[in-house]
């Protein structure tokens, strides 16, 4: 399923992130960048321990990454070229600005993906997973930001591939989309 935006392409598509061929993938870090379970830990152990020495390296430069912030590594010995660590919120039941932190994270990874020069970018469903964060309202807020982001200052950002891991989640995501006006 897709929907172009501004000439960019919006896709969906359930599957295994380690494994896209784009430029860049997003992993849901923590905001220690430390290698961790679900969807990290996958990257983390496709690509190498590469990805965690240069966590390591910018961790010890800038300190911790906040909530609804992003950092760039290499992909080590993934497809993707680059591997963009986004930090979404730990779901406290809505009122903690989790919805304008959730936003922040995919945004930030957009505008890091645009300055980095990177076409094409694969995220997974930031937060919902370990982070608890519901997973319609999370696909509603992920769909817009993409949108608003391609419609606004893409760059050269060309394709955004959200990579859904269960039949279930890609079918949340699919009406999310068709609900877009
Ligand atoms: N490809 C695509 N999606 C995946 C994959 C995969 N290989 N593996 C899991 N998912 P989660 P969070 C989905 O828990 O909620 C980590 O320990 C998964 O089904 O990975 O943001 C970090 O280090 C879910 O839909 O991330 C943090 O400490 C989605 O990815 C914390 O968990 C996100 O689930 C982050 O929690």
């Amino acid at each position: 399923m897709e929907k172009l935006v501004n000439g960019a392409r919006m896709t969906l598509t359930q599957g295994d992130i380690t494994l896209q061929e784009v430029d860049a993938i997003v992993n849901a870090a923590n905001s220690e960048l430390l290698s961790g379970g679900g969807v990290c830990g996958a990257i983390h152990s496709a690509g190498g321990e590469s990805i965690a020495r240069e966590c390591a390296e910018i961790r010890k430069e800038m300190g911790d990454c906040p909530t609804g912030f992003a950092v760039i590594t290499g992909g080590g010995r993934l497809k993707a070229r680059s591997v963009i660590h986004a930090v979404g919120p730990i779901w406290r039941g809505g009122k903690q600005y989790e919805d304008e932190l959730l936003a922040s994270a995919y945004r930030q990874s957009l505008m890091l993906a645009r300055d980095f020069g990177i076409s094409s970018i694969a995220f997974p469903s930031i937060s919902t997973g370990i982070y608890g964060f519901p997973i319609q309202r999370a696909a509603g807020i992920a769909l817009k930001t993409i949108r608003s982001f391609l419609a606004d200052a893409p760059g050269p950002v060309s394709e955004v591939r959200m990579v859904l891991f269960s039949p279930e989640d890609l079918k949340v995501y699919q009406e999310a989309l068709a609900e877009m006006d």
